[in-house]
C-alpha cells in the first residue's frame, strides 16, 4: 500500500443522481475511489459504475492531441481552422448556417461558454445537446405546468414517502443509489408502498409491490384515468386547486372518456383489478412521490406524458411538501446544468425564456453582446437534418456521440459525412462519431476537468481535477472561449478558469431581479477562487444576501408558481399511441434503453473489465413464446429488422418480456459489435412540443439468425479485422473476450484463427470428438496467447472462469485444460458474474441458495455478494426466488 497523499473531494460522471466521489491519490499516482460519506445524494455510496472509475482512468484509446483530417496538428492551428471556417461560412451563409451540437455530460461552465457563443455573438439558436433526447419532454412539461422548468422535489422525499409510483424508469440500474434509498426507506417502514409501471419487468421490479405491465405508450390513458379517479373519489385538494392552479375543467374534461376502468383496460391493456388497486393507493396516500424517466420522456407523447402525471398531484396538492410530488429523474450527470445555461435550442440562459423580448434584452444587457438569437434553434433531430439537406455547413458536436445515439442513426451518419466542415471535441479517440470529423478537439475527461455540475434535485456539485490532464487535453469551455476570442470577441471570452465563468454565470442568474425566475444562484456571484475551491455541494436557487437553508429546497408548496398569473396549470392531455404501429411485416415493438454496468456508448464503462462481465454482448429480451413460435433457440443469435437498418444480437428468452415486443439495450457501437447500432433503428418521430425523440416504440421484425457455426475467443491484444458475420468484443483483464459467429464455416480455420491472433503465432488444434468443434490455442514464447472455442451451436463454456484464468500468463502446456472450457478437478464454474464488486457469479448464488440462504442478505453474509453497492442485489433475489418459493424467502428475511 502506498501513502496517501491528497483525498479530493468530487462528483461522479455518470448518472444523474450525482452522487459525491471521494477519490484518494497515492503518491504514485494510484487512485482509489470511495463515496464521499458527507454527500447529501449518495452518504458515501456508489453504484458499480461509480465503484469502477479507476479504471477508467488510463490513457488508453483516448485523444491526446488535436488532429486535423487525421493528422496531429498544434492546438493553435486547431483552433484557428475551426474558427476561419466558422467565420467564412457565417459570412457566405449567415448564422444559421453554423451549429453546436452539445451534451449533458460537459460541465455547466462549459455549457454556459458553448451557449453564449452561439446565442449572443454568432446570433444563431443554433445550439442543441443530448438532453434533447432524453429531458426535452420533462422541460417542456414543466414548463406548460409550473411556467418555468423547476423539479419541485429533492431526494429526502423518497425517504419519507409512503408510496413511490416508479414510470418509465430501470431506477434499478440508471439510478441505483436512488433505487437503494427508496429500498432502504421501504425495509424501515414495510407499510411504505412501490408501484412499478413499466411494459416489461426489470431488476427495479425486486421492490415493486405492484407491476403495471402497460402497453408501449399508454401512460396518457393511465393518469389521466388517475385524474379522473382522484376526481370522482372527493381526493381533490379544494383550496390549494383554488387558489393556485387553472386549467382544472380543460383536464377533467379530457379525462373524462377514462372515468371508466374499462376504458382504461383497454387503451393500457392492463387488468381491471391492478389499475383499481393502484388508483386506490394514490387516491388513499397523501405522501406520494411519482418518479419517471425515459419510458415517459421518450415517447411521441412524452409531453403529455408528463403533464398526465403532474396534473394528479396539482389536483391533490401533492407538490412541493415532504414526502410528495412528480420527481423528474434525469439521466445524465449534467443534464440540469445544462437546462440552467439555456441549452437547448428553444431556452435562453438562466431559465429566460427565447421568445420573450424583455428576457432577451436582460441577456444582450448582461453579457454586452452585439446580438442576440430571437428565434429558437433546430432541435437535435431537425438539426442533423439540417445538416443532411446542406441547410448547416459548420458543425461542432461536443461529447456526444450522435451517429450512435440519434434516431435514424445511419442517415445521420450520412449528414455528417456530406457535412462540410466537422469539428468533434471528445475524450477518445476512436469513436463512431469521431471517424467522420474534420477537426478533432481533445477534452478533458473526468477526473482531469474542473467545474459544476447539477443532479436532479436540482443540487451544484464540484467535479474536481485528481490527475494532470492527458496529452494536450483541455478544458472544453477553453477551446470554445478560445474560437470566441478568434472570432473577435476578445472580451466576452476572456475567461482563464473555470471559477471566472461560474462567476459570471451566477451574477447572470441575479441579474436584473425584477424579472422573476426559478433559477437565481446569484449568492455565488463573487465567490472568490479560493471559495470555488472548496465549494460544498448546494441546491439551487440560492439568491444573493439569501443564507444556507437548514433543509432541503423545495418548491411551490407555496402555490406560487412561475406563470404570468402565478398558478399551476392543469394541462389537458390526449393519450395518443405511438406514431408506429405493429403490422405482419413488422409485428414487434422495439423498446430500448440501459444494463446495469455500461454507460451509453461504453466509451469509458467500456474500459473497465470489471464491468463488462455483467453483459458482455448485445441482446434482445424475447418472450418465450415468441421465441418458440420462432424457432429462436435460447442464447441464438436473431435479426432485427425493419426499413431502415438491422442489427444481429443474441435471444435473450425470458417470460419477463411482454409478447410482442423486444428489448435491445443501446450499449453496443460499431467499435465492439459486428452490428448493434440500435440507433439505426429508431423512426425520428418526435414529440410536437419538446421535439424528443419516440426511441421506445419502434416497430421490427425479428427472425433467426442462420448461423452455422458460434465461437467464443480470448485474445491478448484487440484483432485488427475480424472475419465473421457476427463478432462483440469485450475488454477482460489482460485481453479482450469475443463472441463470434457466421453464416458459413470460412475455409480455413487456421486463417481465421491467425486473422484473430496475429501473423507470429503457433497453432494448437485440439481434437474433438464431437462435429463441428473446434478448439484452437494460439501459442507465442511458449505462452497462450488466445483460445477459439468453434461449435454448431451456441458455445457452452464456464466463460468467466475462463477470462479469470486468461488474466495471468497461461504456460503453453495449460492450453489444452482450458480448452476443455470447464473447470477440471474440484474446481467450479462460477458462472455468469452476477456481483461485480465481489466477482460473484450465479451458480455460486444458486448453489448457496440451495444450501440454505433463504434471503439476499442470507447470500450476502455467505458470500459477501451485493454487499458492497448493492447494484446486483435484485439479481441475487431473482436466482433465490427461482430456489425458494418466494413465501419461504421472505419468511426467513
Ligand atoms: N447503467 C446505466 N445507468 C444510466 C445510464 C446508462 O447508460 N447506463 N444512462 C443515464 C441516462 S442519460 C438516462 S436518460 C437514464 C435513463 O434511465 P431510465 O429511463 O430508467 O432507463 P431506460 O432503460 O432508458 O428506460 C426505462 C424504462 O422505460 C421502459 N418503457 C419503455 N416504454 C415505456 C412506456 O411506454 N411507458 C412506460 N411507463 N415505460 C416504458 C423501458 O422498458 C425501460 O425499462 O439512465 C441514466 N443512468
Ligand atoms: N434508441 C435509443 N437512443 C437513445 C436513448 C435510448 O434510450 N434509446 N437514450 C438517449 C439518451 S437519454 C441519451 S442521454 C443519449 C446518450 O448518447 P450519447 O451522448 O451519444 O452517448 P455517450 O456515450 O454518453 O457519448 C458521450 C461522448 O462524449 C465523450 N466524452 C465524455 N466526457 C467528455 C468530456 O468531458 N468532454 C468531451 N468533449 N467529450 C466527453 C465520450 O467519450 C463519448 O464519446 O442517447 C440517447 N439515445
Ligand atoms: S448512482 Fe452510480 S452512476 Fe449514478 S451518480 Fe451514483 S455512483 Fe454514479
Ligand atoms: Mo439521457
Amino acid at each position: 500500500m502506498t501513502d496517501t497523499v491528497r483525498t479530493v473531494l468530487t462528483t461522479c460522471p455518470y448518472c444523474g443522481t450525482g452522487c459525491g466521489v471521494k477519490a484518494e491519490v497515492a503518491a504514485d499516482g494510484a487512485v482509489t475511489i470511495s463515496g464521499d460519506p458527507d454527500h447529501p445524494a449518495n452518504f458515501g455510496r456508489l453504484c458499480v459504475k461509480g465503484a469502477a472509475l479507476a479504471e477508467t482512468l488510463g490513457h488508453d484509446g483516448r485523444l491526446l492531441h488535436p488532429e486535423i483530417a487525421g493528422r496531429r496538428v498544434t492546438w493553435n492551428a486547431a483552433l484557428d481552422a475551426v474558427a476561419s471556417r466558422f467565420a467564412a461560412t457565417i459570412a457566405e451563409h449567415g448564422p444559421d448556417s453554423v451549429a453546436l451540437y452539445v451534451s449533458g455530460q460537459i460541465l455547466t461552465e462549459d455549457y454556459y461558454v458553448a451557449n453564449k457563443l452561439m446565442k449572443g455573438f454568432v446570433g444563431s439558436a443554433n445550439i442543441d445537446t443530448n438532453s434533447r433526447l432524453c429531458m426535452a419532454s420533462s422541460v417542456a412539461g414543466h414548463k406548460r405546468a409550473f411556467g418555468s422548468d423547476t423539479v419541485p422535489g429533492c431526494y429526502e422525499d423518497l425517504d419519507s414517502a409512503d408510496l413511490v409510483v416508479l414510470t418509465g424508469s430501470n431506477l434499478a440500474w440508471c439510478h441505483p443509489i436512488l433505487y437503494q434509498r427508496i429500498a432502504a426507506a421501504k425495509a424501515a417502514r414495510p407499510a411504505m408502498k412501490v408501484v412499478n409501471i413499466d411494459p416489461r419487468l426489470t431488476a427495479t421490479d425486486d421492490i415493486a409491490d405492484l407491476h403495471l405491465g402497460l402497453e408501449p405508450g399508454s401512460d396518457v390513458a393511465l393518469f389521466a384515468g388517475l385524474l379522473a379517479h382522484l376526481e370522482g373519489t372527493g381526493h381533490r385538494d379544494g383550496d390549494f386547486v383554488a387558489a393556485h392552479t387553472s386549467g382544472l375543467d380543460a383536464a377533467l374534461a379530457a379525462a373524462a372518456s377514462f372515468a371508466d376502468l374499462d376504458a382504461v383496460a383497454r387503451a393500457t391493456g392492463l387488468a381491471p383489478a391492478d389499475i383499481a388497486t393502484f388508483y386506490g393507493w394514490f387516491g388513499a396516500t397523501e405522501k406520494t412521490v411519482t418518479v419517471y424517466s425515459q419510458g415517459v420522456n421518450q415517447s411521441s407523447a412524452g409531453t403529455d406524458k408528463v403533464n398526465a402525471i403532474v396534473n394528479c398531484h396539482l389536483l391533490t396538492g401533492r407538490i412541493g411538501r415532504e414526502g410528495m410530488g412528480p420527481f423528474s429523474v434525469t439521466g445524465q450527470p449534467n443534464a440540469m446544468g445544462g437546462r440552467e445555461v439555456g441549452g437547448l435550442a428553444n431556452q435562453l440562459a438562466a431559465h429566460l425564456e427565447l421568445d420573450d423580448p424583455a428576457h432577451r434584452a436582460l441577456v444582450q444587457d448582461f453579457w454586452g453582446s452585439p446580438t442576440i438569437a430571437a428565434t429558437p434553434g433546430h432541435k437535435a433531430v431537425e438539426l442533423f437534418e439540417a445538416v443532411a439537406d446542406g441547410r448547416i455547413k459548420a458543425l461542432w458536436i461536443m461529447a456526444t456521440n450522435p451517429v450512435d445515439s440519434l434516431p435514424d442513426a445511419d442517415r445521420v451518419r450520412a449528414a455528417l459525412r456530406s457535412c462540410p466542415f466537422v469539428v468533434v471535441s471528445d475524450v477518445v479517440r476512436d469513436t463512431d462519431t469521431t471517424a467522420l470529423a474534420d477537426v478533432l478537439l481533445p477534452a478533458e475527461a473526468w477526473g482531469e476537468k474542473d467545474g459544476t455540475v447539477t443532479n436532479s434535485e436540482r443540487r451544484i456539485t464540484r467535479q474536481r481535477r485528481l490527475v494532470a490532464p492527458a496529452g494536450e487535453a483541455r478544458p472544453d469551455w477553453w477551446a470554445l472561449a478560445h474560437v470566441g476570442r478568434r472570432l473577435g470577441w476578445t472580451s466576452a471570452f476572456a475567461w482563464d478558469r473555470a471559477a471566472a465563468v461560474f462567476r459570471e454565470h451566477a451574477a447572470l442568474s441575479g441579474h436584473r431581479p425584477e424579472i422573476v425566475r426559478d433559477f437565481d444562484i446569484s449568492g455565488f456571484a463573487d465567490l472568490s477562487d479560493e471559495d470555488f475551491a472548496t465549494l460544498a455541494p448546494f441546491q439551487w436557487p440560492r439568491r444573493t444576501g439569501e443564507p444556507a437553508p437548514d433543509g432541503p429546497k423545495r418548491f411551490f408548496a407555496d402555490g406560487r408558481f412561475f406563470t404570468p398569473d402565478g398558478r399551476g396549470r392543469l394541462i389537458a392531455t390526449h393519450p395518443r399511441p405511438p406514431r408506429a404501429k405493429p403490422s405482419p411485416e413488422l409485428p414487434f415493438w422495439l423498446n430500448t434503453g440501459r444494463v446495469r454496468d455500461q454507460w451509453h456508448t461504453m466509451t469509458r464503462t467500456g474500459l473497465a473489465p470489471k464491468l463488462t462481465g455483467h453483459i458482455a454482448e448485445p441482446f434482445a429480451e424475447i418472450a418465450d413464446a415468441d421465441a418458440e413460435r420462432l424457432g429462436i433457440a435460447p442464447a441464438s443469435l436473431v435479426t432485427i429488422a425493419n426499413g431502415r437498418a438491422a442489427v444481429v444480437v443474441r435471444a435473450l428468452v425470458t417470460d419477463r418480456q411482454r409478447p410482442g415486443s423486444v428489448f435491445v439495450p443501446i450499449h453496443w457501437t460499431d467499435r465492439v459489435a459486428s452490428s448493434a447500432r440500435i440507433g439505426a433503428l429508431i423512426a425520428p418521430e418526435t414529440d410536437p412540443l419538446s421535439g424528443q425523440p419516440e426511441s421506445k416504440a419502434a416497430t421490427v421484425a425479428v427472425r433467426p439468425f442462420a448461423a452455422v457455426w458460434y465461437g467464443f475467443a480470448l485474445t491478448r491484444t484487440v484483432p485488427k479485422s475480424i472475419a465473421a458475420d457476427y463478432w462483440a468484443l469485450g475488454r477482460i483483464d489482460g485481453g479482450t473476450r469475443l463472441e463470434l459467429a457466421g453464416l458459413e464455416a470460412p475455409d480455413d480455420w487456421s486463417d481465421f484463427a491467425v486473422n484473430l491472433f496475429g501473423p507470429d503465432v503457433e497453432l494448437v488444434h485440439f481434437a474433438d470428438a464431437k462435429a463441428g468443434r473446434r478448439r484452437i490455442a494460439a501459442v507465442r514464447d511458449g505462452a497462450v496467447v488466445g483460445l477459439l472455442l468453434v461449435a454448431p451451436t451456441p458455445v457452452e463454456a464456464a466463460r468467466d472462469w475462463l477470462c479469470q484464468r486468461f488474466s495471468a500468463a497461461i504456460p503453453a502446456g495449460e492450453a489444452a485444460a482450458l480448452l476443455a472450457a470447464r473447470p477440471g478437478g474440484a474446481a467450479e464454474d462460477p458462472g455468469r458474474r452476477v456481483c461485480t464488486c465481489y466477482g460473484v457469479g450465479a451458480n455460486q448464488i444458486r448453489k448457496a441458495a440451495v444450501r440454505g440462504c433463504r434471503s439476499v442478505a442470507a447470500i450476502g453474509d455467505h458470500l459477501a455478494a451485493g454487499t458492497n453497492c448493492g447494484s446486483c442485489r435484485p439479481e441475487i433475489a431473482r436466482i433465490v426466488a427461482a430456489v425458494w418459493p418466494p413465501e419461504a424467502a421472505v419468511a426467513a428475511e
